[in-house]
């Protein structure tokens, strides 16, 4: 395994300035931000056993806090005035400014997956302003990929343009899914579940919601869905879905920051809105 991304500068449609950056600025900044803080997971990986808190169905290690440090510690020698928003970090979007760019991190996304040497987890970084996300990155050291996205250009992975597929029926999908940490099985995620494995070729949870997003976005899945995600789980991996073609789209606000969230190549984005909806009918959710 080479954990080593591809660092190629973007190409710039926009010059920007110090006060208002070009989104490839932007997407300059966030895949230094993952990289350093990716490779500070991977390079100390010896250490996932350090536990910070432990909770039924998930874990928070001492590498999510350092990792997240080293994304903002990036970040903040850049751009000192943006705001920050986190998985580890205490800062929240309350009362910003629209315009004001706010980086969205996730510094290990599949914290589980990692704790237990899987290779699936990845960094997560997106920065939105004016109402819009502008950049994403959303890096995997284990498995040597980096995908990216502005607003304004193309989703790649380590420079290698990105496509959703062009599967058009549920019936013949891969689809990714996930479970709420809150797992209680009396609850509409088990029942979506039971309707959605029975209604497309395959659902599959790996545990990991952005490299989820950018298995649609690259074609090797066909959409994603998931109740109770968060915003640093799918705001990097959303904008490059979008980018790549597909559609990504939050269902609903749970509250306490969680989101019903689905992602598609687009062809079979209604087919998947409209399935999980009459789920969500008949139990009440
Ligand atoms: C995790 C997601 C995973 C989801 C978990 C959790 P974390 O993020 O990526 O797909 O099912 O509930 O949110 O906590 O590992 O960053």
């Amino acid at each position: 395994m080479n954990p080593t991304p591809s660092s190629k500068p973007t190409s710039r449609t926009d010059p920007g300035t110090a006060s208002h950056p070009s989104s490839a600025d932007l997407l300059d900044a966030a895949r230094a931000a993952a990289q350093a803080a990716g490779q500070h997971a991977w390079k100390n990986r010896d250490r996932r056993s350090e536990v910070v808190a432990t909770f039924a169905h998930d874990v928070k290690l001492r590498l999510d806090l350092e990792s997240q440090e080293v994304a903002e510690s990036v970040l903040r020698q850049r751009f000192p005035h943006h705001r920050i928003r986190g998985e580890e970090s205490t800062g929240t979007a309350e009362g910003v400014d629209p315009a004001t760019c706010e980086w969205i991190i996730d510094p290990i996304d599949g914290t589980v997956n990692f704790s237990h040497g899987l290779p699936l987890w990845c960094c997560s970084i997106a920065v939105r302003s004016g109402g819009r996300m502008r950049a994403g990155v959303v890096y995997a050291p284990a498995l040597d990929e980096c995908y990216t996205a502005t607003d304004d250009g193309p989703a790649e992975c380590n420079g290698r343009r990105l496509a959703v597929s062009s599967v058009n029926s549920l019936s013949t999908a891969l689809v990714m899914t996930g479970l709420d940490k809150g797992i209680d099985p009396r609850l509409p995620p088990f029942e979506i579940f039971r309707t959605l494995s029975a209604s497309v070729q395959k659902a599959r949870i790996m545990g990991v919601a952005a490299l989820d997003l950018c298995r649609v976005a690259a074609g090797q899945a066909d959409a994603y869905f998931e109740n109770g995600i968060y915003i640093w789980d799918i705001a990097a991996a959303g904008l490059i879905v979008e980018r790549a073609g597909g559609r990504s789209e939050t269902l609903a606000d749970l509250g306490s920051g969680r989101l019903r969230h689905i992602a598609s190549n687009g062809q079979i984005h209604e087919e998947l809105r409209n399935l999980i909806q009459a789920v969500l009918s008949q139990t009440g959710g």
